[in-house]
């Protein structure tokens, strides 16, 4: 069973919203799916994780909506991985069920009405019967319904078909420490997009080797081992050496049991990027090599030469040894060869992290409490953001409490060893590029970061505009997610970014690279841009909770896909140097 205690609340409440939607499509009684609806909010919206508290039933129990019998449900699902409840119902139904209450305006009852109808509770089935006009046939239903429904069933298909880095990362680590438990499997890595760190993974990729993957029938044990992983929903193809399946969540995964002699080739082919690989080929072949996923082999004599790791592999085809993040054939391949590689930024070339926001507007946490969690990562400092008037429904602040806000922050500064609080504002870019706070007030801030919160519509001219007034302001330290863009929901807003870009180069204005895996904007294409016009990068969390700080892990991924060195991104100074370049000095 894979290890609950790393599941967060957000999790166990997911859990418990689906098992309310199905026992409504169950046709169950509202007071019972209630209960559950209930739980889940209440988790989502506990500060404290459940995994925790689990072994303390009275604080479990505190928790408003948390009654005796949904603890006992908890316990068992922190025990078991799973609830019966839910489990007892998707083998009633099919575990295709929770795919379905994905779709947009899909929901229990309509869910409910089909299944009565026509017991089909899969995607395609569903999809199939609005084709085929048998949506309008139904109780309440009409010929709209059904062509809304064909549209959502489309966005889904779109959306679903790649998976956020967060959640890949999640996914692959639940199954790794499945796969730990199998005797004789002793080395899990994933490969493929995930391992060279791309924003979003469209299926994962895992290699697994040990003394179980030597022989064939070592393997075929293994792969009935991985067959009965618990949140695998159907098989899709099984083999001598792989097994390819798709888990509830939609997710499709390959795992591919290696010899440890070819571990190192098949990480190295694996891991790709496809266009890297057709280009290390035909490298290979040029030097009298073949490669594959089993081995770098002499062409003629067929003998490998190398495959254990995929160090030798390199070394052999006369490289440096290329981090996953660049192999996508974008000159990565050229530079080895002639020792240009990039010394690529690494997390503890950090120093501090810079966007975040406490209790004062719409964080978690307060400034002392961001302020130790950072330290204890090992930053020198932070700048404690806050949000501006603008953004009403964050209890944005005003001039007068933005000026109070400075006060407590210096207070904190003065208080707390070991680590500088910087005072700050996260402050947004109005409508026609003015910032939401007088100049005064943004001049008393050590880092001001602005950003666009509003108004994303507008012509690709004026929103550009826009940013260049904002980077043209002179209280302007840093643009914060520079293009808006929300993965897999909300496009970037459209604007020249070169002319932006040339701008803030130019006035010494920094970009960010928010590493929320929802935003990660600039992107990896955008920051390389910044790179070749001289613009220095942050790499910030836009923390709203200590647990966010350690998403930083992302941007530090997307910087290194990017080519940044140390060079690029500002928080890598020292606090006063971070604190001029702040004010346009470096
Ligand atoms: P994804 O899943 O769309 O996020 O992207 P990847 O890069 O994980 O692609 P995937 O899962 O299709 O394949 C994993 C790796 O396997 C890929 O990065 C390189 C390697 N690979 C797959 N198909 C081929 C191929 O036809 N030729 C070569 N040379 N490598 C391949
Ligand atoms: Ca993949
Ligand atoms: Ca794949
Ligand atoms: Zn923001």
């Amino acid at each position: 069973m894979f290890n609950l205690y790393s599941v967060d609340n957000k999790s166990i409440a997911n859990i418990l919203y689906e098992t309310a939607d199905l026992l409504e499509i169950d046709g169950q009684d509202s007071f019972r799916i209630r209960s559950y609806r209930n739980a889940a909010q209440a988790i989502e919206n506990h500060t404290e994780q459940i995994r925790d508290i689990i072994g303390e039933p009275k604080k479990v129990l505190a928790i408003p909506g948390i009654g005796k019998g949904m603890l006992v449900n908890l316990q068992e699902l922190f025990k078991d991985g799973t609830l019966s409840v839910q489990a007892d119902l998707l083998k009633k139904y099919h575990p295709s069920m929770l795919q379905l209450l994905k779709i947009q305006g899909l929901g229990p009852k309509t869910i409910a009405l089909i299944w009565s109808a026509h017991q089909v509770c899969d995607v395609d089935g569903v999809e199939k019967l609005a084709r085929g006009g048998k949506i309008r046939e139904l109780p309440r239903m009409g010929e709209k319904h059904e062509q809304k429904l064909l549209k959502a069933i489309e966005d889904y298909r779109r959306i679903s078909g790649r998976f956020r880095i967060d959640a890949a990362e999640t996914e692959a680590q639940k199954l790794t420490e499945y796969l730990a438990k199998f005797p004789g499997i002793d080395r899990i890595t994933p490969a493929g997009s995930l391992r060279r760190g791309r924003e979003t993974a469209g299926d994962l990729d895992i290699l697994v080797t040990g003394t179980a993957c030597c022989s064939e029938a070592e393997r075929q044990q293994a792969v009935q081992y991985i067959a009965k992983y618990p949140p695998l929903m159907s098989i899709i193809a099984q083999g001598d050496n792989k097994i390819s399946f798709q888990l509830r969540s939609g997710m499709q995964v390959d795992v591919r049991l290696l010899p440890p002699e070819s571990f190192g080739a098949a990480m190295q082919y694996f891991t790709g990027s496809k266009a890297h690989n057709v280009a290390l080929r035909q490298r290979a072949l040029k030097m009298g090599y073949t490669l594959n996923e089993y081995s770098l082999a002499d062409l003629k004599t067929e003998k490998p030469v190398a495959g254990k790791t995929e160090e030798e592999i390199y070394a052999k085809l006369k490289l440096d040894y290329i981090p996953p993040e660049l192999r996508e054939n974008l000159g990565e391949i050229d530079a080895a060869e002639k020792h240009t590689l990039p010394v690529l930024i690494t997390l503890d070339d950090l120093q501090g992290d810079v966007h975040m926001h406490t209790v004062e507007t719409d964080g978690r946490n307060t400034i002392e409490e961001m302020a130790e969690a950072a330290m204890a990562r090992g930053y020198k400092y932070i700048a404690i953001t806050d949000h501006s008037k603008n953004l009403a429904f964050a209890n944005g602040l005003d001039d007068k409490r933005a000026v109070a806000h400075i006060q407590k922050i210096r207070e904190a500064n003065q208080r707390i060893d070991g680590i500088t609080i910087f005072a700050g504002i996260e402050v947004d870019i109005l409508a026609d590029g003015d910032l939401d706070l007088s100049d005064d007030v943004l001049a008393q801030m050590d880092v001001v970061i602005a950003s666009v919160h509003s108004v994303f519509n507008q012509e690709p001219a004026k929103m550009t505009e826009r940013l260049l007034k904002a980077v043209a302001n002179p209280n302007t330290s840093i643009i914060g997610h520079p293009t808006g863009r929300l993965q897999l929901r909300r496009d970037a807003y459209h604007f020249d970014m070169d002319a932006v870009l040339t701008a803030a180069a130019k006035q010494k204005v920094a970009m960010e690279l928010n590493s929320y895996p929802d935003r990660l904007d600039l992107n990896d294409v955008h920051l390389r841009q910044a790179k070749q016009r001289g613009v220095k990068i942050v790499i910030n969390t836009d923390s709203h909770h200590t647990s966010h700080l350690d998403k930083i892990r992302y941007g530090i991924l997307q910087a290194r896909r990017a080519w940044l060195t140390k060079d690029d991104v500002l928080n890598t100074l020292p606090a006063q140097q971070f604190a001029k370049a702040m004010k346009h000095a470096w």
